[in-house]
């Protein structure tokens, strides 16, 4: 009976999201320093809240982590696996959405429209015209990591008549796009490279320096998947000494603290991680995320696992 399920909230977490869960629910809140943990069967956070082994292993029963977003780079993984602990996300629901934030990220950054915006708020215009910048219409874009969401983002730049390449670990069975096996050479090839690969251990700064130098004078580069995933501290250096033409983010590696150096460049797009976030796509991540922990409660599966739970219906008292 889901409501005997006792269920520990790792923030941060929507509060629209919360309310839903503690009205089926036995909810307690990490943060509650008053919160008796021993019976927690459940974990709940968001892709931004951190499931570390530490956490685990301080919950004798825990059996899954029900994630509300894609990305379960904040999630111990192996540890999860090791311990038989069932992880489930939220794919699919929030690919358009997050592939329109990278199109309009990669737009704004090219065409320059949120500094002509300031332009004209701040009185600027009668000064003379804004100056002119490129075309965004068949731009060479490569993408970093072909998965549901890179490919909605290709779909879109498709339209544009922008070639598109990309790279991920190996190619891609059907899809036309042609496969880079270096992400250098695909640096190299491009006019903007758009990351849109998983934020894992395995792949944390794999944006290095040499790539962004290969990407070069003329070259964007578009983040909408992990700021780990990025040298940033060399993507300031080449943005500041004219290494890199400019670049578009939704996210940074210690989120929601956004480098002052990077603040003061006038060839950023700065976003604060909204890449999901409209109403439709919100509450479509919500009912997955929901229909993941019904589904363990009912019958000890997951429907979008991660890590699968081990040993079936687990929720009967033992
Ligand atoms: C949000 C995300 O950060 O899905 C992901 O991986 O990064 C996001 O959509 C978040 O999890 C929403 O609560």
């Amino acid at each position: 009976d889901a409501g005997s399920v006792q269920i520990l909230l790792v923030e941060p977490f929507p509060p629209e999201v919360t309310a839903a869960l503690s009205a089926k629910f036995n909810v307690t809140v990490l943060s509650d320093s008053a919160a008796s943990i021993d019976e927690i069967e459940v974990v709940a956070c968001s892709s931004l809240g951190t499931v570390d082994a530490a956490l685990m292993d301080r919950l004798p029963r825990l059996k899954v982590v029900v994630n509300l977003g894609v990305g379960v780079d904040k999630i111990d993984i192996e540890h999860a696996q090791q311990c038989g602990i069932g992880v489930s996300n939220t794919p699919g629901v929030l690919d358009a959405c997050v592939a329109d934030t990278a199109v309009g990220l990669l737009i704004d950054t090219v065409r320059e429209f949120s500094a002509a915006d300031r332009y004209v708020r701040a009185g600027r215009w009668p000064d003379g015209p804004f100056p002119t910048t490129r075309n965004v219409s068949g731009m060479h874009i490569g993408i970093v990591g072909l998965g549901r969401i890179g490919r909605a983002i290709a779909t879109r730049l498709s339209a544009f008549g922008c070639p598109i390449t990309y790279h991920s670990r190996r190619p891609v069975p059907d899809v036309a796009y042609p496969y880079v096996g270096s992400l250098n050479e695909l640096a190299l090839r491009s006019d903007a490279l758009i990351v849109a690969v998983s934020g894992g251990p395995e792949n944390t700064g794999m944006i290095d320096r040499e790539v962004l130098h290969a990407l070069g004078a003329n070259g964007y580069l578009i983040n909408i998947a992990r700021g780990r995933l990025v040298d940033e501290q060399a993507l300031v250096e080449l943005l500041r000494n004219g290494g890199l033409a400019g670049a578009g983010l939704d996210v940074y590696v210690d989120e929601p603290n956004v480098p002052e150096e990077l603040r003061s460049l006038a060839n950023t797009v700065l976003l604060p991680h909204l890449g999901s976030a409209t109403k439709e796509t919100r509450a479509a991540m919500a009912d997955l995320f929901l229909d993941n922990l019904q589904k363990f409660v009912a019958d000890g599966t997951l429907v979008t696992p991660v890590v699968a739970p081990r040993g079936g219906a687990t929720m009967q008292p033992e």
